[in-house]
């Protein structure tokens, strides 16, 4: 007769996950103990929901007093490799978001699988988990074997990669907990090196205020000017720290048509579309059912002025980016937009410029303005500058 462990094994294959590994509530006690010295070392940035209650994110009893055991899931979201861009006027798009929204499509997944548990064990209590709950994902996975912790900070699983989502389902069953598997990453610094703004200085500890992906997606103010000519073709998310990792050479592809690129925004997305995006209704309606959402209107919009500067397309996206600097409604995009007009180094943006001065009634928008009037007489930045560019 199969063991409790090993149906729950033959479900999560059923329902198309790709790995499975068990563990005990209590395994990830010493992770909330990072995640608050992580926090205190003030790498959180501004994702203070994150950092709220350490102690909380690493004990599921805190959703589900009953817990005795986490199933944690692995599903690779790897469709295929990268294809070229359209043209110079395009920003690239992080691979988890090509396709749909991964948080409804793995929810509708972790119902039927709890259904399935109580057909088979009765009345089991499970609570599912994909982001939703606070709850530290990759802590658990590690300490259930699904995966080591990498350099980058990714949950890494021989065979497939670091491209997938993870989820969990807390339950009242007892499951045999699984080996922990060794740290592989061995005397390789790919990530480190290849990460722009050196937000993997140290290793296994993501500094979120460097970070591309936290400032694409998750930072809803001014991108830092020390690090904005660093973020390359980056419009949403960034992948830089996985592609290079040699776990990533030969992924394991996704059966989940959820994440296929035509379901979603694909791997680029035109500037001058986004540009354009003037209400968060367009925008919302542009974007409804993909991960893109979270960024909100004016965070794309502003990362797009960013990305039109790095792919040498300011000319390209002009009108928009008049449009823009005189028009959104949001002092942050007309800030980044004028950042990008006086980064471009054209004469026909100095004179945008000039004009926009005499317009602008925000003081904040106004000096960003005046920074890029001066910096506007400075020689354009090289092509090449970001010395990662995929031009
Ligand atoms: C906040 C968050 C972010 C933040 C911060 C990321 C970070 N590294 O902390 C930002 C916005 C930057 C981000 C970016 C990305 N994210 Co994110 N994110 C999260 C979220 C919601 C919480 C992560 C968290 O708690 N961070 C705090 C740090 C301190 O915790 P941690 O990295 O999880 O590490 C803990 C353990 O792994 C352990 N640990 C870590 N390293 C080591 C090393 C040793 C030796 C030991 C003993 C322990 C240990 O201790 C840590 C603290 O408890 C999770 C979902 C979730 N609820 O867990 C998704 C999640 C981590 N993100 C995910 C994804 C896909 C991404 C991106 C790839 C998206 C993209 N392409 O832009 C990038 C990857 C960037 C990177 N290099 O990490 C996936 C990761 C899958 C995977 N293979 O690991 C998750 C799990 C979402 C999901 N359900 O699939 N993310
Ligand atoms: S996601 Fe990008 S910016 Fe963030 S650590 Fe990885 S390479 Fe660096
Ligand atoms: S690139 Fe190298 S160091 Fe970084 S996570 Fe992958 S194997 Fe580890």
């Amino acid at each position: 007769m199969t063991s409790a462990g090993g149906r729950v094994r033959e479900m999560s294959r059923e329902l198309g996950f790709d790995r499975v590994a068990f563990t005990g509530p209590d395994a990830a006690v010493e992770d909330g103990n990072r995640l608050a010295s992580w926090s205190e070392e003030g790498k959180s940035a501004g994702m203070v929901w994150l950092t709220r209650d350490p102690a909380r994110r690493a004990s599921p009893r805190s959703f589900l007093a009953e817990a005795r055991s986490v199933i944690t899931l692995a599903v690779s979201y790897q469709t295929g490799p990268l294809p070229p861009a359209p043209g110079a006027a395009y920003g690239r798009v992080a691979r988890y978001a090509w396709g749909l929204d991964y948080h409804p499509a793995i929810e509708a997944r972790l119902d039927r699988f709890k259904d399935r548990l109580r057909q088979e064990f009765g009345d089991v209590l499970a609570r599912p988990s994909v982001d939703a709950q606070p709850f530290l994902e990759r802590a658990f996975a590690r300490r259930a074997g699904l995966g080591f912790v990498g350099k980058n900070t990714n949950l890494i699983i021989p065979g497939v990669g670091s491209t997938l989502f993870l989820a969990n389902l807390v339950v009242n069953l007892d499951l045999p907990s699984d080996d922990v598997l060794p740290q592989g990453c061995g005397s390789c610094i790919h990530c480190a090196e290849r990460c722009t703004t050196g937000a993997l200085d140290t290793p296994f500890s993501l500094d979120a205020r460097r970070c591309i992906a936290y400032h694409t997606i998750e930072n809803r103010e001014d991108i830092p000017p020390a690090l904005r000519h660093r973020f390359g073709d980056w419009l949403f998310g960034c992948d830089d720290c996985q592609d290079v990792c040699p776990f990533n050479a030969r992924p394991l592809e996704s059966q989940w048509p959820e994440f296929s690129s035509d379901r979603g925004p694909g791997a680029w997305l035109a500037l001058g579309d986004i540009l354009q995006l003037r209400t968060p209704e367009a925008f919302k309606s542009r974007f409804a059912g993909t991960s893109l959402l979270r960024s909100k209107r004016s965070g794309l919009v502003r990362n797009a002025c960013l990305v039109a500067v790095h792919r040498h397309a300011v000319d390209i996206v002009r009108d928009e980016l008049i449009d823009t600097v005189r028009h959104d409604p949001e002092p942050l995009v007309r800030s980044h937009a004028a950042w990008a007009l006086g980064r471009s180094g054209y004469s026909w943006a100095r004179i945008v410029l000039e004009s926009a001065r005499g317009t602008e009634t925000h003081l904040v928008v106004r000096n960003e303005i005046e920074q890029a009037i001066e910096s506007s007489s400075l020689p354009p930045p090289p092509k090449g500058e970001n010395k990662h560019d995929t031009l």
